[in-house]
């Protein structure tokens, strides 16, 4: 029996709206993956990664150095209490100097903050000469004292030795390297106490190879006093479990002492996510690893001389955990943020093109060149999931 044609386009409209109906609903119940720029996938309720979107300066007042006085030598200038930080060794000065480069190029020239280097070991005069040229401000060259760096003397060496091996045998980067270790635990708790910084406030730490890609045109270290900021990062990561199995086990305890000591508006939803990397939560026992990457750090150092963040390094510093496992200064940087301080203070500097090795933060603005916006890694696939963003964003937004 013949159909009437209005009757058979009827039939296939109705077969397209079926199909297009459970399409929408197959959408709508994809599951949330951890990593930006997969299609139509959801992510924590976001489509697509925030620095596909143009990104411009922070909002408020800028100090501009056009308006202001940042000359060099300037005895009333504009610049405030602070200064560039990089610890870093002689045989780095090759890596350290395109580094500089960078930042003075899209930064520093305009503002001459001084820069402050550290070194357990005197530095060359050849480290002095090299890193002096590269810029207009006063460079200063600081020795870390050996108290500060040496392994404490309630740390068993023996113990040492054992977890180095089996550290390394879970594939733990640098685990058998002691002055990884004292690196990291330096960075935790002792860069603020250098004598060196007593009077300085502010600080914003380089490392050598890093790169930075756009210019910046506002003093970022009056941003941060102006809008009450204590912390700015650009990149927010997972980190390996086996390297901290006892870290949060020894913040809880910590917090069981000093449950006072938690900020009324935390990061706990952050630290603790459970949602994004369930597998890492587990094996970090209720951490869910992800950390501010502390390679880059804008920060108060007021925060880390407060009795709240002093009080837990010394937990952690007695606990042994930066020798027998391999604490690493991001995680205890960024839990200590998360626990004690107010998620509205730390601030992501989504307009500074940065990059270390294999990660970066690269906006979408004509003020960048030389990355692309929105692309997080380079190398293989798989690190596309350490990118912790999504569960910051959740729990703490994108400020
Ligand atoms: N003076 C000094 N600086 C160190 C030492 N170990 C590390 N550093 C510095 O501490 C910072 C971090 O060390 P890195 O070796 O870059 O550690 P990382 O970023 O985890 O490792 P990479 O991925 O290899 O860069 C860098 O600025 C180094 O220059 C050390 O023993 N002495
Ligand atoms: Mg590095």
């Amino acid at each position: 029996m013949a159909v009437a044609r209005p009757i058979r386009l009827l039939g296939a409209a109705s077969i397209l709206l079926v199909l297009f109906l459970i399409f929408q609903l197959r959408k709508a119940a994809t599951p949330l993956v951890g990593t930006f720029g997969s299609g139509d996938k959801l992510v924590n309720g976001m489509k697509k990664d925030p620095l596909l979107d143009p990104t411009g300066e922070p909002e408020g007042v800028l100090w501009r150095a056009e308006d202001n006085d940042y000359a060099p030598d300037s005895e009333s200038s504009a610049r405030i209490n602070a200064t560039l930080l990089s610890l870093v060794r002689n045989e780095e000065l090759d890596e350290l100097i395109p580094t500089m480069r960078d930042l003075e190029r899209t930064w520093n020239n305009k503002f001459n903050y001084p820069w402050t280097f550290f070194n357990d070991k005197p530095f060359t005069e050849e480290f002095k000469r090299r890193t002096q040229a590269e810029t207009k401000a006063k460079c200063y060259y600081e020795l870390v004292p050996k108290e500060h760096w040496d392994v404490p003397e309630w740390i068993n060496n023996d113990i040492i030795k054992e977890s180095a091996e089996m550290l390394k045998e879970q594939g733990i980067q640098y685990s058998d390297k002691l002055s990884y270790h004292q690196m990291c635990r330096w960075n935790s708790g002792m860069f603020y106490k250098h004598p060196a910084l007593q009077n300085t406030r502010y600080y914003w730490r380089v490392e050598p190879k890093v790169q930075f890609f756009c210019n910046v045109d506002y003093d970022v270290f009056r941003y941060m006093e102006d809008h009450n900021k204590t912390y700015g990062f650009t990149i927010n990561l997972f980190d390996a479990p086996q390297s901290i199995p006892t870290l949060w086990p020894e913040t809880k305890k910590f917090l069981a002492a000093h449950p006072d000591y938690l900020s009324d508006n935390n990061m706990l939803g952050w630290l603790t996510d459970d949602q994004l990397r369930p597998d890492h939560t587990e094996a970090a026992n209720g951490y869910s690893t992800c950390h501010f990457w502390s390679n880059f750090e804008i920060g108060d150092m007021e925060f880390f001389r407060s009795q709240k963040y002093e009080e837990y390094f010394n937990h952690l510093d007695r606990a042994g955990g930066f020798f027998y496992e391999r604490w690493g200064d991001a995680p205890v940087h960024s839990i200590g943020l998360g626990l004690f301080e107010d998620a509205s203070k730390v601030h992501w500097f989504r307009d500074i093109g940065y990059r270390h090795i294999p990660y970066f933060n690269c906006p979408n603005s004509p003020k960048c060149s030389g990355c692309t916006p929105g692309k997080f890694y380079a190398g293989e696939p798989f690190l596309a999931k350490e990118d912790c963003r999504p569960s910051y964003f959740k729990h703490v937004g994108t400020h």
